[in-house]
C-alpha cells in the first residue's frame, strides 16, 4: 500500500476541544449576540464550505489557485527549496499540491485541529508524492504551539492560504502572525493568501450565492447547536444576511430572527426580537498596502506579492 511506502509521521499535540456550550451561551448573552465562525465546521459545515469554494460567485478559491499555478516557480525561489514547509489549517491539503512540484520542500508539515481529516489528507498526499516526507501535526493553530521538531537544519516556511487570516479581527490577526513569526524563527518565510477590497457588489455576491449554499452554511450553525447542545432553534425562523461593511472593510454574516421568539439552548431561554441578529462571521478584506502594514506590525517584512489580472486576490511572501 502507498501509505506503507511513504508513511506519514503523526504528531498529536492534543488540542483542547472548544467548550462549545460555554462559548455559545456566552455569545448569546451579549447585547449584540454572536457565535464564533469556528463553529461552522462540523461535518456538514465542512461539506458546505467545500461546495462554496466551487461556486461561480465565490471567486477567492479559484483565483488563489490560479495565482499559485501561475507564479509557483517564483514563489519557490522566494521561499527557498529544501525547506520545512508548515501549512496552517491544512484541511484537505489540496492547494499545496499546486506548489509541491515547484517547491520541493524537504518536509511538508500540515497542521490541523481535525485529527481524522488531517490523517486522511496527509496519507493521500504522501501516496501522491512518494518522495515527500510528511509530518502531520494535530494542533489548534489559533493557539500557541511549537513545531514537534527542534532542528533548524532546513529553512522554515509557512503556507496559510484561503484568506483565513481575514476571519480574525485585525488585532488578533496581528497576534497570530507574530506567533507564526516565532514558529518560523529568523529568516523564516510566510506565504499567505489575502482577499482584496473590491467592488462591494462582487464581494456581496460571493457571500449571497444564487443557490443559497452560503445561506445553508450559515444556517447549519443552528442545526449543529440543536444537535450538539440540545437546542430548539427553528431554522425557518432565521434568515441568512451578509453585507460589506465599508467602514470596517469586512463582510459580515448574520442570522436574522424573522419574528419575536424564545429559543431553548442548553437549558437556557434565549429571547429574540423580530429582526434581531446573531453575528456569525467577519471576513476582512485588505488592500495590498493595508496587509503589508499588518505584516510589519507583526514583525514581518514584505518580500513579494502576486495578484490576478483583476486584482481580486493577493498572495504575499513575507520574511521574518
Ligand atoms: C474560510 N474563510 C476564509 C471563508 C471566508 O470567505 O471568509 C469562510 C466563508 N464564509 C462564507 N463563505 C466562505
Amino acid at each position: 500500500e502507498a501509505s506503507v511506502r511513504n508513511p506519514v509521521h503523526f504528531h498529536d499535540l492534543h488540542p483542547a476541544p472548544a467548550d462549545m456550550r460555554a462559548e455559545v451561551l456566552a455569545g448569546l448573552a451579549l447585547p449584540q449576540k454572536r457565535i464564533a465562525p469556528k463553529f461552522f465546521y462540523d461535518a456538514e459545515g465542512s461539506r458546505l464550505f467545500d461546495a462554496i469554494c466551487e461556486l461561480p460567485e465565490y471567486y477567492p478559491t479559484r483565483t488563489e489557485i490560479g495565482i499559485l499555478r501561475r507564479h509557483g516557480a517564483e514563489m519557490a525561489s522566494r521561499l527557498g527549496r529544501e525547506a520545512l514547509l508548515v501549512e496552517l489549517g491544512s484541511g484537505s491539503s489540496l492547494k499545496i499540491r499546486v506548489l509541491l512540484e515547484a517547491l520541493r520542500p524537504a518536509v511538508y508539515m500540515p497542521v490541523d485541529i481535525s485529527r481524522e481529516h488531517l490523517l486522511q489528507s496527509a496519507e493521500a498526499l504522501a501516496a501522491a508524492f512518494p518522495a515527500l516526507q510528511v509530518h502531520a501535526v494535530c494542533a489548534d493553530y489559533s493557539a500557541p504551539f511549537s513545531l514537534p521538531v527542534d532542528d533548524h537544519e532546513h529553512p522554515r516556511a509557512a503556507f496559510f492560504p484561503g484568506s483565513s487570516v481575514g476571519n480574525f479581527e485585525p488585532a488578533d490577526a496581528e497576534r497570530f502572525l507574530r506567533r507564526v513569526g516565532e514558529l518560523l524563527g529568523p529568516d523564516g518565510r510566510l506565504l499567505i493568501g489575502v482577499d482584496l477590497v473590491k467592488d462591494p457588489a462582487l464581494l456581496e455576491a460571493a457571500y449571497n450565492d444564487a443557490d443559497g449554499v452560503t445561506a445553508a452554511f450559515n444556517l447549519n450553525l443552528l442545526s449543529r447547536i440543536n444537535r450538539e447542545l440540545g437546542a430548539d432553534f427553528q431554522r425557518d425562523a432565521f434568515r441568512h444576511h451578509a453585507f460589506f461593511n465599508r467602514e470596517l472593510s469586512r463582510i459580515e454574516m448574520h442570522l436574522v430572527s424573522t419574528r419575536p421568539q424564545r429559543v431553548r439552548v442548553a437549558g437556557q431561554d434565549i429571547d429574540f426580537r423580530a429582526g434581531e441578529r446573531i453575528h456569525t462571521e467577519c471576513s476582512y478584506k485588505y488592500s495590498i498596502d493595508g496587509f503589508q502594514s499588518l505584516g510589519r506590525r507583526a514583525g514581518f517584512e514584505p518580500d513579494r506579492v502576486w495578484t490576478d489580472e483583476d486584482s481580486l486576490f493577493s498572495v504575499h511572501c513575507l520574511t521574518c
